[in-house]
């Protein structure tokens, strides 16, 4: 097999290029090819000095990490690392893309790096819940501080050349395509000057940094092992020699990489991957071609959903019924792009060019003109149906027509039209120009190329998509429904509100039921007839306790909206369980987490017997990227793995579930989900 690894030498300077697409990831042939390099310069006096570059579309995306798990090829990357930082040679790491964990430490490891504009460097390791574990922690702190390191290590972002430049890690800027020639040039410069090994730079640092930044990072970090992992092995090891400090860093590694929350969210980076694959549609279809897209309702949905496009590059057309609701509607996307500019995270001139690609209008035949049309009208079947019945008269030939419903059976909606073969659902979530899930719908009658051109845009609006089947809720409210219903039993059986939170806050979750209930909207879904009250959300509604816009839902808020317990909360749901006459019983943490939580996964079980899901990891997916599920707990598919399923069927049975056939028969065959 032909080496990923190429050596070439221009003059006195020896070039070393890996070609290892997609991402030249540090697998066990680049890390020995390498290693050849820089002994072949070790060996031959004619080389002065070395650069390790790479084709393709980026430097070294960081450690293979397919390869984890796997018996161990020499040498490691902490080996090589070492290996490049020792040679008596100038070696200069030339880098474009982005240079992610190892491919960040050979940088670090090299004596000079240079680097395109574009590039970007990164420890995304704590991503996976690891750390970065070829000499990072102890070269980053020693070349761009302490302060760049903490940041760049616990929350694994990229920064950009020019920050990168500005801490010290990149010291000169190459011109865009004349990369290898200007790090080539600048090797020639250094040769002969003694090499600056980062390894041997000392840390300066004020001991109060750590605490202030585990005070401003402890709600961020919270039931992660890795960040704080990270902080403490910084401070720990800042102001001992190098290889002290490694030593540290390789057992704080392997500490990780064998913890259950590494394997969950190594798990979540490959479903993530793997959701965008549709099975049984070859990858190279033809897909349809969208140039312009059309949104019809320009309410909140509708806005977050047209600023995807927009921020894109895509032009939009958005569609209302009144003059009123547009200009509101094109008024709060404005709005938000200009809060998105004011705290820098776009220019002025970035605003105007989203908002220029918007045409507001009342014309619904100007929908004629777009290549995909979203429907983002409130949920009434009927209204659907009849908008569809519209589109199908106006929409050009080939356009795919796509529903925003959350619920609703788009086979039906499909049927509406005279070419079910276009019409499927994208269901957004909301703030649809944040939330990153799109749960892409499946019609029974939708066309092989609709759903990949689906899947194709939502690469491009950087959504991170997943297929689900149509079934009431599809997969992520499919699954919440079990858990709400639970939760409202458990009240009437005598938990309280907060007792139900807290559990789900300690799992990871960002927030409880019912604190989710009162930010989205006691409301949400209400049938709004204050005399009809058939349950406790019936009665707070009627009451008028809507959520934190009222300050008043589950939980009473102050102006802060900061949330209290509730006595008139605590007396309907007093009322109710006697009106219904529910014994109330002790409510433990397990019987919290087991009813709501295990039911969840009793009924992923069912959708992926019915095939509403293409595979376990896609659930996971959703509830990582759509639901608030923690990703360090891999999805609830994932984590009923690690509960261990017999385990999730003796809880259900003890609560007295009907436990879902393809679970019981994974659990009495010792088989997980995820394979
Ligand atoms: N190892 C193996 N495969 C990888 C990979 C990696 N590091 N990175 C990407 N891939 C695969 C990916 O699964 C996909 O495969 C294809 O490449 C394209 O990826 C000691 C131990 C670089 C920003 O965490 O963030 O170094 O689905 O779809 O959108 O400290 O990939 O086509 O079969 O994501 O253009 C640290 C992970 C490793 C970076 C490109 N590095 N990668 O994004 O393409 S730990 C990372 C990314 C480490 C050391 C430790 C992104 C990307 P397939 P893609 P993209």
């Amino acid at each position: 097999m032909t080496s990923p690894i190429t050596t070439t030498r221009q003059g006195d300077v020896l070039i070393i290029t890996s070609d290892n697409p997609p991402v030249n990831a540090l697998g066990a042939a680049v890390r020995q090819g390498i290693q050849a390099g820089i002994q072949e310069a070790a060996g031959d006096d004619s080389i002065k000095a070395v650069v390790i570059t790479c084709a393709g579309k980026t430097f070294f995306a960081g450690a293979d990490i397919t390869e984890f798990g796997k018996p161990m090829q020499e040498p490691s990357l902490p080996v090589l690392v070492d290996e490049i930082e020792a040679l008596d040679k100038p070696v200069i790491a030339a880098v474009h893309g982005t240079a992610l964990g190892g491919g960040c430490e050979v940088a670090l490891a090299s004596h000079y790096r240079i680097a395109v504009p574009s590039a970007k460097f990164g420890l995304p390791e704590v991503k996976l819940g690891i750390l970065p574990g070829a000499g990072g922690t102890q070269r980053m702190p020693r070349v761009a501080g302490v302060e760049v390191a903490l940041e760049m290590a616990t929350k694994g972002d990229p920064i950009s050349a020019s920050q990168a430049q500005a801490a010290g890690l990149v010291d000169r800027l190459a011109t865009e395509g004349n990369l290898v020639a200007d790090a080539v040039a600048f090797g020639q410069e250094v040769i002969g000057k003694p090499v600056s090994r980062s390894s041997e730079r000392p840390v300066t640092v004020d001991a109060t940094v750590f605490e202030k930044f585990r005070a401003a990072n402890a709600k961020r970090f919270r039931g992660m092992d890795a960040p704080n992992t990270i902080v403490d092995l910084i401070e720990q090891t800042a102001g001992k020699p190098y290889a002290e400090g490694v030593q540290a860093e390789r057992m704080g590694f392997m500490k990780l990489i064998m913890g259950t929350q590494s394997a969950a969210l190594r798990h979540i980076f490959f479903a993530e991957r793997k959701a965008a694959k549709i099975d049984g549609i070859a990858e190279d279809i033809a897909l349809r071609d969208i140039k312009r897209v059309g949104v019809i309702g320009a309410g909140t949905m509708g806005g977050g959903i047209s600023m995807n496009f927009l921020t894109a590059g895509v032009p939009v057309t958005i569609v209302e019924m009144a003059q009123e609701a547009l200009d509101r509607g094109t008024g709060v996307i404005r709005k938000n792009y200009e809060a998105t500019a004011a705290k820098g995270r776009m220019t002025a001139e970035q605003v105007e060019g989203a908002m220029g690609l918007l045409t507001p209008t009342l014309d619904f035949d100007a929908l004629g003109e777009c290549d995909l049309i979203i429907e983002a009208v409130y949920e009434n079947m009927d209204v659907k149906k009849d908008i569809f019945g519209k589109l199908d008269k106006i929409a050009k030939p080939g356009a795919i027509l796509a529903s925003n419903t959350s619920y609703l059976n788009i086979d039906e909606i499909a049927a509406a039209t005279s070419r079910p073969q276009d019409v499927l659902g994208l269901h957004f979530f909301s703030p649809a120009n944040v939330m990153k899930l799109l749960e892409i719908v499946r019609g029974a009658k939708t066309a092989d190329d609709v759903l990949a051109t689906a899947m194709a845009v939502s690469k491009k609006i950087r959504k991170v998509a997943v297929i689900a089947g149509v079934c009431y809720g599809f997969i992520g409210n499919r699954m919440l429904m079990p858990r709400q219903v639970e939760a409202n039993k458990m009240l009437l059986e005598g938990a309280t509100p907060e007792q139900i939170d807290k559990v789900h806050v300690a799992f990871g979750m960002p927030m409880g039921p019912f604190q989710m209930a009162d930010l989205a909207g006691v409301d949400i879904g209400w049938h709004r007839d204050p005399n009809r009250i058939e349950n406790i959300r019936d009665a707070l509604a009627a009451e008028g306790r809507w959520g934190q816009k009222k300050s008043a839902g589950f939980y009473d808020y102050d102006e802060k909206r900061t949330p209290s317990n509730s006595p008139r909360v605590a007396e309907l749901i007093a009322e109710w369980r006697e009106k219904l006459n529910v014994p109330a019983h002790e409510i433990t943490e397990e019987e919290i987490v087991v009813r709501p939580l295990y039911t969840m996964v009793n009924e992923g079980a069912l959708i992926l017997a019915e095939k509403m899901a293409q595979r376990a990891s896609d659930i996971d997916v959703v509830w990582v990227y759509g639901y608030g599920w923690p990703p360090y707990r891999g999805g609830p598919m994932f984590w009923a793995d690690t509960e261990g399923l017999k385990k999730i069927v003796e809880g259900l049975e003890k609560y007295g579930f009907e436990v879902a056939p393809l679970l019981r028969e994974k659990a009495e065959k010792g088989e997980k989900f995820n394979k």
